[in-house]
């Protein structure tokens, strides 16, 4: 499944579930054109998101297909600071590949171009930088994941009332960038008003906290847009224990199943969206190893195979983003399909 920017039609939808629901990584990538023993560090948002750990997952399970090693390494909060040690980390271990997820767009950008200038290969997945020479693997296009979320919040509450986004870190490029779009889209919808957006930094405690102060500054609240899995599950959790809440409050965002499922079920959350994020980690993995065995640089127009995924090309620049290569269309996830996935 390549780039995508539309509606998905119907009769793909069972071929994407059963390709979504898949995690190995296939063995099939031409060998003799890509290194193998190579090291590559991954960097993901904090240790201890399930989100990250999943992507991580896909990551290492790509690169151990292809003989490399994966070493995961970051900090517990969504900072940059608390990325920059395995940055020098990777940079001190001679690594081929660095994997990261930014926390910050910009704040990254000087310690990454030691990496480069050290040789390693830079590549930004989940969560963009803005630094020159790297490449960015997107989990889907980013004004589609904004305007969706907004579009599945309008159809549930019929298009009226205040609505608030409850996000992950004040400085997380995806999550900034897919607010960018959602606040473009309710141009769409004059009744709706974006009344609030708060930051739980993917830490379920802190998003309980700023949850709870913007339902007791918003009384009349209609709806949540949470665009990040923590924030999703955080929230689904205390709606799932104040009931009341739900006759005249919406969730919805980008969720992982695994944690949604029961949410779902129950009706505390009608529907919310999300890719395959080992099917993300696993483009990423590839895409490193292509960059970190020369086989591609990773400038527009490259193309290269992510295992069973299939071909992918690099697309050119575009709104800020430098080349990127998009993994596919975002999946809304409800009660007639939840119970199909296992991330
Ligand atoms: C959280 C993280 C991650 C984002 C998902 C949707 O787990 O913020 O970066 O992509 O949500």
């Amino acid at each position: 499944m390549k780039l995508r920017n539309r509606a998905i039609p119907l009769v793909a939808i069972a071929a994407m579930v059963a390709s979504m629901a898949g995690i190995g990584a296939s063995a099939s990538q031409a060998a003799g054109t890509l290194k193998s023993g190579q090291t590559f560090y991954l960097i993901p948002k904090d240790t201890l998101n399930p989100y990250e750990t999943l992507e991580d997952g896909g990551i290492a399970s790509a690169l151990k297909a292809l003989g490399d090693t994966a070493v995961v390494s970051s900090g517990t909060a969504d900072t940059a600071d608390a990325q920059i040690p395995s940055i020098q980390a990777a940079i001190q271990a001679h690594a081929a590949g660095i994997v990261i997820a930014g926390n910050d767009p910009t704040a990254l950008c000087p310690s990454l171009a030691q990496a480069v200038a050290a040789g390693i290969a830079v590549v930004a997945s989940d969560s963009d930088v803005t630094c020159p020479n790297h490449l960015f693997i997107n989990q889907a296009v980013t004004s589609t994941i904004g305007s969706s979320e907004v579009d599945l919040l309008a159809k549930e509450i019929g298009s009226k009332g205040q609505i608030a986004i409850l996000s992950a870190a004040a400085t997380a490029t995806n999550q900034n960038s897919w607010i960018v779009y959602m606040k473009k889209e309710l141009k769409k919808y004059p009744n709706m008003k974006l009344v609030s957006t708060v930051y739980g930094n993917d830490d379920p405690a802190t998003s309980l906290t700023v949850l709870q102060g913007l339902l007791s500054a918003y009384p009349n609240l209609r709806g949540i847009i949470s665009p990040t899995t923590v924030g999703i599950s955080t929230a689904a959790q205390y709606l799932d224990t104040h009931k009341s809440l739900l006759k005249h409050l919406t969730l919805t965002g980008l969720g992982l199943p695994s944690q949604m499922k029961k949410y779902v079920l129950d009706g505390t959350c009608a529907k919310f969206e999300l890719w395959n994020p080992i099917n993300l980690g696993q483009l990423a993995g590839y895409a490193a190893a292509n960059i970190a065995s020369g086989v591609i640089t990773g400038a527009a127009g490259d193309n290269f195979t992510a295992g069973s995924l299939g071909a992918y090309t690099v697309l050119p620049a575009a709104g800020g983003t430098g080349p990127s290569v998009v993994l596919g269309p975002p999946f809304v996830f409800d009660k007639t399909n939840i119970a199909k996935f296992n991330f």
